[in-house]
């Protein structure tokens, strides 16, 4: 089944589904390997990756660039967290474009304005996009892919930003009008009040997104009461590389001797796995010549 497929499969399928965050080739690859069925292409992780803020600092090219290996690496599909689409509607047109011949399956637009800041930072202040504007951009991305099966997904900043349930409806409909494949609902409360009011709401008039970063204490069974389509866990590869990343770097400073690190760190074995080292000595064998 093509990747799109998948993840429209996914993404309509009755019951919930979890996709991972990854940032790079190995982190997609780590995540495909515990069992995911899909990946979340974070802006946030990819920007955090490379030493950058979640403010469009990256160009598109260079988090496509990232995109490639992380499709090359993986099987499972792939959804890009496309913030704003990188402009207007002809900008986010021509995204998905790229997308697509890099096997990438879907992409999530947010209706803030380009360019962006992470929905966790000063998010009272931060503008919305006009919903005329942004159903245009979605309308020009969904008549630009080229796959039938390639997804949008409509990201509704409206509780992000301070308003109210009424406008995440209005915005969400008319995002589904304008014809987005989900819309992810997305808030920044510990607990679930804001989604629960929008999915009660919502009716399932299409498939919802969530990314329960915030309101993590929430039992996932909660969720699937609701009717939640897909749950995306954002940002944790990220995060949990960080912590180990840290106390490696500090404890070989302060010891100056990898003695008490080895057990620590995966094995050298284990990263050239992880590379598929075996395959290219394999295909040494077959192409290089015999000495
Ligand atoms: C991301 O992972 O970059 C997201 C989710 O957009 S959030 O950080 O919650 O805005
Ligand atoms: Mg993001």
């Amino acid at each position: 089944m093509k990747k799109t497929e998948q993840l429209k499969q996914m993404i309509n399928s009755q019951h919930l589904e979890f996709i991972m965050e990854a940032h790079s080739g190995l982190s997609a690859a780590i995540a495909e390997e515990a069992g995911f069925r899909g990946i979340w292409a974070s802006g946030l992780s990819i920007s955090a990756a490379m030493g950058v803020r979640d403010n469009n600092e990256a160009s598109w090219t260079q988090v496509l660039d990232v995109l490639e290996f992380m499709s090359d690496a993986t099987s499972v599909p792939i959804l890009l967290d496309g913030d704003t689409g990188y402009g207007n509607f002809n900008n986010a047109r021509r995204l998905v474009k790229k997308l697509e011949q890099r096997q990438i399956a879907g992409v999530c637009i947010e209706d803030k304005l380009f360019p962006k800041t992470n929905s966790f930072i000063h998010a009272k202040a931060q503008p919305l996009a006009d919903v005329d504007e942004f159903c245009g951009k979605i309308k020009a991305m969904k008549d630009t892919q080229s796959d039938e099966d390639f997804v949008v997904v409509a990201r509704v900043e409206a509780f992000i930003t301070g308003w109210g349930l009424e406008e995440a409806l209005r915005r969400a409909e008319a995002y589904r009008q304008a014809g987005a494949d989900a819309v992810l609902i997305h808030s920044k409360r510990s607990d679930i009040v804001e989604i629960e009011s929008f999915m009660k709401e919502w009716g399932g008039r299409l498939p919802v997104v969530i990314v329960p970063t915030k309101y993590y204490t929430t039992p996932t069974l909660r969720f699937q009461e609701l009717g939640v389509s897909l749950v995306i866990w954002a940002n944790h590869n990220l995060r949990a590389s960080i912590e180990a990343m840290k106390k490696t770097s500090s404890q070989i400073f302060q010891e100056k001797s990898l003695v008490h690190v080895e057990d620590g760190v995966a094995t050298l074995e284990e990263v050239f796995r992880l590379q598929r080292a075996g395959e290219l000595q394999t295909a040494e064998q077959k192409y290089l010549p015999s000495t």
